[in-house]
């Protein structure tokens, strides 16, 4: 057996390692500086503790990005030093983040052996390859996101890191391979066991959703049905799934081979970045005169994020979680007990506010990231939940998944077409989403990005905010003067939550405007960029009345979207006429 030794490294802290909405996220110039992986590492196992890393079972692997190899085969060398027992790690450093979720949740070892923790190699959505993002983050054995507490301690300790330890003469393994390799340290065994990125993950789908129905639905030739997975590492989980399970033509997938730079493009699943598929949907500048398929979706890098399309037909993030909660109980068999509670991330809209509402179930709203959603679920509190931003979810794990929300909305064509006959007309997904508008009113949705714009700019145009808010009839002035038809702003705040499980509380989570109608105008700084500054403002408007529900978006959204850049003297402080993504 190969034996190794612990070596102590001298290090000094780099500024910036704090962890943002999920994960640390750099330029992969940044990440490559000699010790500055290694310092975040030993900052994350500080902040665990000796105890929980002494013969713990760690996941290492990600979304595939440029460096992430390099990266896998240094953790490994820094767990076996600091004395963690297993390693484990997707073939060929390949698994998607809701797959180390139900990794940590659901796999058993060799040995009878369960994860206690995994490190994440992903910036998700930002663009990949030498000149872009790489990013790292730490899931907890619950399988999701590291609290605040923890994410904080870890920052915490790489402001005053001193040394960190590594394991000489432990050969780089081999991880394009399957199989267990066995190392000796002066703690005793240390053991590395790569394996099949997608069984565990497989397994899960098939006990949640009744695969047969979908099977069905997909066979049935008025069906059709296309995946773009970006170039991200959803391409591996798309082909087993939707392929050889579930019986989709292989031509239905876009983008599945997994790349380390995704082909050069943004893995953003939106209707700006998935240009390809939102030309076959039909939603592209150009008819190709070619008819789109009945049912289009993609996923983000790390295989989280989905967006949902119809022929021709988008469905806002927010609309679908809530379309998910409406139909969850009769559609998926994993609900079919009934929901123990829904949640939604502040600035996604109130449509699933209105669902919980109606069907009397408890309902959350928490700050963005997915982190705050845990406890909830751990509680028995929270079924499904999502985000604006193209996440959604449920309690089977502890992140958002993109795979499932594309089941989820399989199975509820599958079940709202269990009749049709083949040749009949399909209820498609634009008759799903237009008949909840019609039962629960329809929430007119938008979010600006600003992206990469001055970080002074952006400070001082949210510290501009919050000043506002002080003198709501300053406000109204504004916004009367402005445009008829926005109604008064009757209440404005910057969003706290007090975590209603362990009690943490979170300040500073957002800007919000509250109008007398119910809409909403939300500004918050984006914490996953790697340069710069973000600025999001979320645009919302409730229509309850059913004749006004087939407006155009744009027009129905044009008074508010005006106030919203006045108000904020959007240009003013960033020199921006227009935003950087409009989603
Ligand atoms: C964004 C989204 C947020 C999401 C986060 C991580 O954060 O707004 O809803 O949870 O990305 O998603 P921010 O701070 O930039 O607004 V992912 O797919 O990057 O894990
Ligand atoms: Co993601």
């Amino acid at each position: 057996m190969v034996m190794f030794n612990v070596s102590r490294v001298d290090t000094t802290p780099f500024d910036g390692q704090k962890p943002g909405t999920s994960g640390l996220r750099k330029k992969v110039k940044v990440f490559k500086q000699p010790h500055y992986l290694e310092n975040f590492v030993q900052a994350t196992f500080n902040a665990l503790g000796a105890d929980n890393v002494r013969g713990a079972t760690l996941v290492v692997s990600g979304d595939g990005r440029y460096y992430s190899k390099d990266a896998i085969q240094i953790i490994i060398k820094m767990s076996a030093a600091n004395g963690v027992r297993r390693v484990w790690v997707g073939q060929n450093g390949l698994l998607s983040t809701p797959a180390v979720s139900c990794v940590i949740r659901e796999r058993v070892g060799h040995d009878g052996s369960k994860a206690n923790g995994s490190f994440i190699l992903t910036a998700s959505h930002n663009p990949g390859g030498p000149n872009e993002d790489f990013g790292i983050k730490y899931n907890m054995e619950n399988g999701g996101p590291a609290p605040e507490s923890v994410t904080n301690k870890i920052y915490e300790n790489t402001t005053s890191i001193k040394e960190y330890l590594i394991a000489e003469g432990l050969p780089d393994v081999d991880i394009s391979v399957t199989g267990v390799s066995s190392f000796g340290g002066p703690e005793g065994q240390f053991e590395v066991d790569v394996f099949d990125s997608a069984t565990d993950y497989v397994k899960l789908m098939k006990s949640i959703f009744d695969f047969q129905s979908i099977q069905k639905l997909i066979a049935n030739p008025k069906f059709s049905f296309c995946y773009d997975a970006l170039h991200g590492v959803a391409g591996a989980y798309a082909k087993r799934i939707f392929v050889e399970e579930l019986g989709a033509q292989e031509s239905s997938l876009l983008n599945c081979v997994p790349k380390e730079d995704f082909g050069g493009g943004h893995p953003d699943p939106n209707l700006t970045y998935a240009k390809e598929l939102v030309e076959r949907m039909g939603l592209g500048k150009t008819d190709s005169g070619i008819e789109p398929p009945e049912f289009g979706a993609a996923a983000d890098g790390d295989a989280d994020r989905n967006m949902v399309l119809g022929k021709r037909f988008f469905v806002t993030p927010s609309d679908s979680v809530a379309i998910i909660a409406a139909n969850a109980v009769e559609s998926i068999p994993y609900f079919s007990g009934g929901l123990k509670g829904v949640a939604r991330s502040m600035p996604t809209s109130a449509a699933l506010d209105v669902v919980a509402n109606h069907l009397n179930l408890k309902f959350f709203e928490v700050p963005t990231g997915w982190k705050f959603f845990g406890n909830l679920m751990d509680a028995g509190m929270c079924s499904v939940c999502g985000e604006e931003s193209f996440g959604t979810g449920s309690d089977h794990i502890r992140e958002k998944d993109g795979i499932w929300a594309v089941l989820a909305w399989l199975s509820i064509l599958a079940y709202k077409n269990k009749d049709n006959h083949n040749g009949d007309k399909l209820v498609s997904v634009e008759d799903i989403v237009r008949q909840h508008w019609a039962t629960y009113g329809r929430h007119y949705y938008t979010r600006y990005d600003y992206e990469n714009v001055d970080a002074s700019g952006a400070k001082d145009l949210m510290a501009n905010l919050v000043n506002l808010q002080t003198n709501l009839d300053e406000v109204n002035k504004i916004v009367s003067g402005i445009r008829s038809g926005v109604s008064n702003v009757v209440n404005a705040d910057e969003f706290e939550y007090k975590d209603p499980v362990d009690g943490s509380i979170s300040k500073h989570q957002g800007i919000r405007y509250l109008f007398a109608d119910g809409s909403r105008l939300v500004f918050r700084l984006s914490g996953t960029g790697s340069e710069g500054a973000t600025i999001r403002l979320y645009i919302e408007q409730y229509e309850k009345d059913s004749s006004k529900i087939g407006r155009e978006l744009h027009d129905a959204l044009a008074p508010l979207v005006e106030v919203a850049l006045k108000l904020s003297k959007m240009e003013e402080f960033t020199g921006r006429s227009a935003p950087t993504v409009i989603t």
